[in-house]
């Protein structure tokens, strides 16, 4: 049997798909459905629904409904609205700067760092700055590990020390000195004003300044880093959501022996 809604065979699904101009995928091929929520500092009734309405044919969305208002507090009002959206992507000629490394599980990892590196990697992390966010290099480092991967701290071939947060720079750098780091681990999580990037751009400022920068792996992670602002800030690489702890350990066994036997 072919065909159908039933249909196993996804090109017998929608034959209208055009990969050069895509859009948000509702019920039909491209028919643009978005759902999207806003606040306005209007009071709620008739002219706040209209706004929202207005609001949206300027975002690009063909017929606006709003589905549900609610007011937060006086002369503030919560809307859940649909509309289609009239904008298209040409996704066949996106291309995203990605970390250079193959994936490796922990056992891989450990196992090509003994044979190529011949030594544990020492590798330190905090969460610098102002940010007290610790969940995020948390689940990168902790023995538990994080949505069913192991942090580092669990590898065999890896010295880990995870310095929690409100790390200074200055903290961060001493320490790695002190332990003589192979690897360091930044997290950053608020970005309210662009503080993220101030902080990171200081660190690689204080080693560059130390002679450091180019002894060391730089990686920084966080919800809102990617491996393309990491580099532009100086960084080796960026992980952001979805990263886990296996990402980075092969990737920083990998850069390491590139380093050390190329
Ligand atoms: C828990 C939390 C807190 C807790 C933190 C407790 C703790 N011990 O960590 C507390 C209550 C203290 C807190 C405080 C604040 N928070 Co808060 N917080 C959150 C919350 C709910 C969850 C964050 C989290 O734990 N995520 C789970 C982890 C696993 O995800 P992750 O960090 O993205 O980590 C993954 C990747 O990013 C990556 N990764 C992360 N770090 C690193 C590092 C490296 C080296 C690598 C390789 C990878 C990597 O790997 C991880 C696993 O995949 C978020 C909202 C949300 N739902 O995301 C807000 C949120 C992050 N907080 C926010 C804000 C504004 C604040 C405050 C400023 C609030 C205030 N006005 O006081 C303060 C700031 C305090 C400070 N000085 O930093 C905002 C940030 C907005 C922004 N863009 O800047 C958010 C997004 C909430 C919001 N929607 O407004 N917060």
């Amino acid at each position: 049997m072919s065909g159908g809604l039933y249909s196993t065979n996804s090109n017998d699904f929608d034959k209208t798909l055009d990969l050069t101009k895509v859009k948000p995928y509702g019920d039909t091929m491209n028919d643009g459905k978005v759902q999207l929520s806003f606040t306005l500092p209007v009071p709620k009734g008739e002219e706040a629904i209209e706004a929202a309405k207005q609001l949206m044919r300027k975002m690009g969305f063909e017929n606006p409904q709003v589905v549900f208002v609610q007011e937060l507090m006086e002369g503030f009002t919560f809307f859940n609205c649909y509309g289609n959206s009239t904008h298209v992507v040409n996704y066949s000629a996106i291309n995203v700067p990605k970390v250079a490394s193959s994936a490796m599980d922990m056992h891989q990892t450990d196992a090509f760092i003994k044979e190529r590196i011949g030594r544990p990697i020492v590798v330190i992390g905090a969460s610098t700055g102002s940010d007290a966010h610790t969940v995020g290099i948390d689940a990168i480092m902790n023995m538990k590990g994080f949505a069913g991967h192991y942090g580092i701290e669990r590898y065999e071939m890896f010295e880990a020390l995870n310095m929690g947060s409100q790390v200074t720079n200055e903290e961060f750098i001493a320490k790695a000195l002190e332990l003589k780091a192979d690897v360091l681990l930044v997290s950053q999580t608020v970005t309210q004003k662009d503080v993220h990037i101030k902080n990171l751009i200081e660190l690689v400022e204080l080693l560059e300044a130390e002679g450091l920068r180019d002894k060391v792996i730089l990686i920084c992670g966080g919800p809102r880093i990617s491996h393309e602002l990491a580099k532009e800030l100086g960084y080796d690489a960026g992980f952001g959501m979805s990263k886990y702890a296996d990402d980075v350990a092969a990737y920083a066994a990998q850069e390491m022996d590139r380093r050390l036997n190329n």
